[in-house]
């Protein structure tokens, strides 16, 4: 053979080692299906020992469909993370025992649940004791689902190789409805979904149940999260007919053992569109008695629905304002409604309206701030976390801390429509504790944001948080397996959000990806920095929707002429010769003036102006100096844009060392992840630098390589097919 060809053989065979590299008929593994409930074996012996010693014999005393599910992780979780070491037994052998609190002997009780109150009845306790010389723990509470919670907990302190040896801990939810809302319709498409398809199979629904139904409802349980709204807020009415309320109750059916409740999305002309009425007018007696019927007909078949959610006179949505009513008067309509049944309603404050003439970051407080206290005690305002719509950041919406009589609900997105859709690797546990620990000063210092929403500040007797799913039928449920721990973090955060995002994020890694400390550190760092990095490379210094138009993948600063002028990005960013920003100052439209003291003050001045949104309140020249470092605007915003992109290098050089201790099938797929992500840092990078250059006609930075293409060619890009499109 010669020596061109042996070279040409080699390439061959280099070509396909490396294609075979790719092909996932080499690999196997970990696919992400089974979340952070993976149970794996714990391999180190005197650990297991421990655990083992500990749990050897368990015990569920009830037998209602809840038990039985605790039952069944019970049996998973232990004979996968200890082998098949430990066994249901009787209640006097068990040192675990799983036990509704009333049916306690009275003595154990007495002193298991000294001090404490149970307040809800999802309340649980966790407590050791000994008996006999032998060391137990015992797992109560109330009702079922408390004890389910609990065992969840339990589960966590095992996957998370923490001690269980006297135990004292008692839980309590700080806000009653924890609830997903998924924009899914009823053909499957996901608005803004970036995981595949929906997971619910309306078409093979009731008959069909499929085990994901089941551990999806596990997954939420284990964090406690007690609902779901199933279908999207542009909401179709046939949900309403009785063809799909006998799939809704299906699902209802699942998820009721783990303590889901199901609530449905409504289109407020459903009298109209699927009722026969002339009229969806909230005044009118007979749309009252149409949605009373219709209510009746629901729980008649579903007893535990949970209500409804309402995007009205919102975005195209009829509502009440199509017959001149108020909102507080189509929401008030269908609470009495849902009244007799138990229900609630969660009505969105997410509106903006062309007529209004008014700015839109200020519509939602201008519209519902007149209504305080004029809503039924079970409607909740679902208000979204800031002023515009889920951008990498935002300053809190200015309704928090407006309304002392009506509660607010808070709605965060999981799903990523505006930060990169999956596949960039963003963890949002800062992002929404940034937003819950917001002082708004209704009250004076200290009104947090968390504190109007768990209805602490105002005393109210509901309070709720929302999620916008990221979930959907990829096998891996979210898209990029790292963005599991966004789920995890809403549910977590939405039981208990004085935890930290960083303990959020130990604890998922731990669950899911490796329980090496090395690397679980390194993780917790690259997910706990990510969130930054990424405003950095989209919008730094506040600015904000300069995503591309329509489904909002990639930069888009340059859009303009579109049919309202505040979905175009020159709205938003006012970039021209001068300088570049939005003026909400006192001398623009002034939308601090919604803010309270000292926060309104604060925000009238750049001076005081966190950084973080200089540019979301005013409209600064390209010279202007930045504080914190002594740089122009111009240098500034070019200097974040690059960090931004470097630090997404940096993320995936770090995720590339972490190959000894990630399953390969994961770490594999996570890789292929990162190399976009990398990419498509550096085009937004060069992208809105180009563009914004173009106004700022200055040079870059020295030492900065300048964007790979000229601006035109970013221009061109287009993505007609990009997913999670609204319609
Ligand atoms: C479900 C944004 C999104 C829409 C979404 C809307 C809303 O405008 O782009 O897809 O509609 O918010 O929250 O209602």
């Amino acid at each position: 053979m010669n020596k061109l060809k042996v070279t040409g053989v080699l390439a061959c065979i280099v070509l396909l080692v490396s294609h075979l590299s790719h092909a996932s008929s080499i690999l196997s593994g970990d696919d992400g299906y089974r979340l952070w409930l993976k149970y794996d074996y714990i391999s180190h012996l005197e650990q297991r020992a421990s655990y083992s010693q500990q749990l050897s014999h368990w015990h569920v005393a009830g037998n209602s469909s809840t038990d039985k599910v605790i039952r069944q992780e019970l049996t998973y979780a232990f004979s996968s993370m200890l082998g098949n070491q430990a066994v249901d037994s009787q209640q006097g052998d068990a040192s675990l025992l799983v036990a509704n609190l009333a049916e306690l002997p009275e003595a154990l009780r007495n002193n298991a649940t000294d001090g404490k109150e149970f307040k809800t009845d999802e309340d649980y306790l966790i407590y050791g004791f000994s008996e006999n010389g032998q060391k137990k723990v015992l797992i109560t509470g109330k009702t079922d689902v408390a004890t389910l919670y609990g065992t969840y907990h339990l589960l966590r302190l095992v996957q998370t190789r923490q001690s269980i040896v006297s135990l004292n801990i008692f839980s309590s939810p700080k806000i009653s409805v924890r609830v997903l809302n998924h924009w899914d319709n009823l053909d499957r498409h996901v608005e803004r979904g970036y995981a595949g398809q929906s997971i619910w199979d309306w078409h093979k629904l009731p008959e069909l149940i499929y085990q994901r139904y089941h551990d999806y409802a596990r997954a939420n349980a284990s964090v406690g999260i007690n609902g779901t709204v199933l279908n999207n807020v542009n909401a179709d009415p046939l949900i309403l007919t009785p063809q799909y309320l006998e799939k809704v109750k299906a699902l209802a059916e699942v998820f009721r053992s783990y303590g889901m409740k199901v609530y449905l999305s409504v289109k407020f002309s459903s009298p109209q569109l699927i009722g026969g009425l002339e009229t969806s007018d909230p005044t009118k007696p007979e749309v009252l008695a149409w949605w009373k019927q219709k209510s009746k007909e629901i729980y008649a078949e579903i007893p535990d629905f949970g209500g409804f959610l309402v995007k009205a006179n919102s975005e195209g949505q009829p509502g009440p304002g199509d017959f001149g009513r108020t909102h507080a008067q189509g929401a008030n309509m269908l609470a009495e409604a849902l009244a007799p049944h138990g229900g609630i309603v969660m009505w969105r404050a997410f509106v903006y309206a062309n007529e209004k003439n008014e700015e839109r970051s200020k519509q939602a407080y201008s519209e519902f701030k007149p209504l305080d206290g004029k809503f039924l005690p079970n409607v909740l305002v679902q208000v979204k976390n800031g002023p515009i719509d889920f951008q990498p950041r935002e300053p809190i919406s200015p309704l928090f801390g407006a309304t002392p009589n009506t509660p607010l609900m808070m709605e965060f997105q999981i799903t990523q429509e505006y930060l990169g859709f999956s596949t960039h690797n963003v963890y949002l546990g800062p992002m929404y504790k940034e937003v819950l620990s917001t002082d708004t000063y209704a009250k004076g210092k200290g009104s947090t944001v968390a504190k109007v929403v768990d209805g602490s500040l105002f005393q109210n007797n509901i309070s709720g948080m929302a999620g916008v799913s990221n979930i959907g039928s990829d096998r891996n449920w979210t898209g990029n397996v790292l963005l599991q721990s966004n789920w995890y973090a809403f549910g977590r955060l939405a039981w208990d959000h004085e935890l930290s995002s960083e303990e959020i994020a130990q604890e998922w890694t731990q669950m899911t990806l490796t329980q090496n400390t090395q690397a679980v550190d390194k993780i917790v760092n690259l997910l706990m920095s990510s969130r930054e990095t990424t405003v950095n490379y989209m919008t730094p210094l506040g600015l904000h929707h300069i995503m591309d138009e329509g489904h909002h993948y990639g930069p888009g600063p340059w859009i303009k002429d579109l049919g309202r002028e505040d979905w175009t990005s020159v709205y938003y960013h006012k970039a021209d010769e001068q300088g570049i920003g939005f003026d909400r100052s006192p001398s623009g439209v002034n939308a601090v003036a919604q803010y309270h003291e000292p926060l309104r003050s604060r925000l009238a001045d750049p001076s005081t102006t966190p950084e973080e949104f200089l540019l979301w309140f005013h409209h600064l020249p390209w010279d202007y100096s930045i504080k914190s470092s002594g740089r122009s605007l111009w240098n500034e915003l070019v200097h974040r844009y690059y960090q931004g992109a470097s630090e997404v290098e940096e993320m995936a050089k770090q995720w590339s060392e972490l190959q000894p201790w990630i399953d390969p099938l994961l770490f594999a797929q996570q890789t292929m992840v990162f190399n976009i992500h990398q990419q498509e840092a550096k085009w937004w990078r060069d992208a809105c630098v180009s563009y914004f250059q173009s106004f700022a006609k200055r040079p870059l930075p020295d030492g900065l390589t300048p964007p790979a293409h000229p601006l035109d060619y970013y221009q061109n890009m287009k993505f007609p097919n990009a997913p999670g499109r609204g319609d």
